[in-house]
């Protein structure tokens, strides 16, 4: 060891820590004895108050647990209640259901690994990474499979993308009926993903001149298959091994997973194991029966892949209300799948008036972009609704804008404006207007 290292960690354990391991067993002892810590400065039950310096609460006169002590770290025991949570009656198991994250516990744009939102449809594999292969084949000059050795190898790229299953909000297209941010809008999260870029990939095995399409493919029990534009792949598609900075979460496809940036959740394919060019869509089950949209007239529409541009006000919500009038910010979140959000519009009177809000960096393409705006609460009742108009001019519909087009036969791809109504008492609830 460094000389000097050894110096200040002698001088360490002499000044400090042993000096501080006799209070503590002194206190200990003190504490044993009359219930009470005797130590120190003013104790009691007064309220502090910032004229006087800071009574020491139990957790000032102790050494905590030491390094290693998690050697994975977790979330602090009162932040218990920061969890993913499910809705019972909507699926008749959790082996092919949907977690929702607790996004009016999120202060950024980043989603926590272990709040990610899960969607399976044959619950979660174990897959070992060793065994795992990746088969690419079809229309190409040279199939290959490759192990995760293989694939790490490649010129790897990181990104920041969202991922937002279209059922997102597909509760809500007949009323209003879900009291919660939580579960009319967590089927969204936003991570660092890295990777390899699919074009690398394909590249590799020689595209030949009639492919068109690509297969992807799951190593779940659902196999789950989704047929993508060959340009799409070429253009902005992951395959990747990692989320914010460490290996995938089985929850999110272990140890491969496909990110198809801005585009519904469901072709961003999980246990990725099988990518196959060919000249037409393969038209699985979750691109005819699923995720398509019944219209008005009776016709379904298919491959709608896009994510348009949403956003939700994530504070205040009906998980977290005002306690009194006074001055507040207003937080949310906005996306887009076609890029970047170019503006967020915020009303407090059930969008009748709108103020821009400020836009907090990075605002970047296809990913979760959070905003902000000062609002002094006088008490009254309100209407608060956020808007958003992405880079290609879009603006985000109301929910009756979008009952127009759509009918309510649908299940996806309602990205309207949600409404929160804050009453007098700072209480917060789902409505819908018109
Ligand atoms: N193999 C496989 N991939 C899958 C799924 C699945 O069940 N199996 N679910 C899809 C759906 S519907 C969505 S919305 C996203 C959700 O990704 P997440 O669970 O990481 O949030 O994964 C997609 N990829
Ligand atoms: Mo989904």
């Amino acid at each position: 060891m460094r000389p000097d290292l050894w110096r200040s960690i002698s001088l360490l354990s002499s000044t400090g820590a042993h000096t501080r391991l006799g209070r503590r067993s002194l206190l200990g002892l003190g504490a044993a004895l009359t219930g009470s810590l005797a130590l120190g400065p003013k104790q009691g039950n007064a309220e502090p108050s910032p004229a006087s310096p800071p009574a020491d609460a139990p957790w000032s006169q102790s050494i905590g647990p030491g390094v290693v002590d998690r050697p994975y770290g977790r979330p602090a025991d009162t932040e218990a209640g920061v969890i993913r949570r499910n809705v019972p009656w909507l699926t008749a198991g959790t082996e092919s259901s949907i977690s929702f994250s607790p996004l009016q516990d999120l202060h950024g744009i980043i989603t926590p690994n272990g709040l990610f939102f899960e969607r399976y449809h044959a619950g979660r594999p174990d897959v070992d990474p060793e065994q795992h292969r990746l088969m690419i084949h079809g229309l190409v000059e040279r199939p290959l499979l490759l192990s995760m050795k293989d694939i790490v190898r490649f010129p790897s790229v990181t990104r920041i993308h969202f991922i937002e299953c279209p059922a997102n909000g597909g509760m809500e297209w007949r009323a209003a009926q879900l009291n919660s941010l939580q579960f009319n809008h967590g089927m969204i999260s936003c991570a660092e993903w890295t990777g390899v870029r699919l074009s690398t990939l394909l590249e590799e095995v020689g595209i030949k001149k009639e492919a068109k399409w690509v297969m992807v493919e799951g190593a779940d029990g659902a196999h789950m298959n989704r047929s993508l534009p060959l340009d799409k792949c070429l253009d902005d598609c992951l395959v990747v091994y990692a989320q914010n900075g460490e290996a995938l979460r089985p929850e999110q496809g272990y140890p491969l997973r496909l990110v198809v940036p801005g585009w519904e959740g469901n072709v961003s394919i999980k246990w990725l194991r099988r990518i196959k060019l060919g000249d037409k869509p393969w038209h699985s089950r979750e691109e005819t029966s699923k995720y398509t949209d019944l219209m008005p007239d009776g016709t379904s529409r298919g491959f709608t892949w896009l994510i348009d541009a949403k956003s939700v006000i994530t504070f205040p919500c009906p998980e977290k209300p005002l306690d009194r009038p006074g001055l507040y910010e207003i937080r949310g979140l906005a996306w887009t799948g076609n890029g970047k959000v170019k503006r967020v519009d915020v009303s407090t009177d059930g969008g009748v008036n709108w103020q821009s809000a400020r836009l907090h960096e990075p605002v970047l393409s296809k990913a979760l972009t959070k905003f902000t705006i000062p609002w002094r609460w006088d008490g009254a009742p309100a209407l608060l609704e956020s808007r958003v108009i992405d880079e290609t001019g879009y603006v985000q519909p109301t929910i009756a804008q979008l009952r127009k087009q759509r009918g309510t036969n649908s299940v996806y791809h309602n990205n309207s404006i949600q409404t929160w109504q804050v009453k007098g008492d700072g209480s917060v609830f789902d409505v819908q207007l018109g």
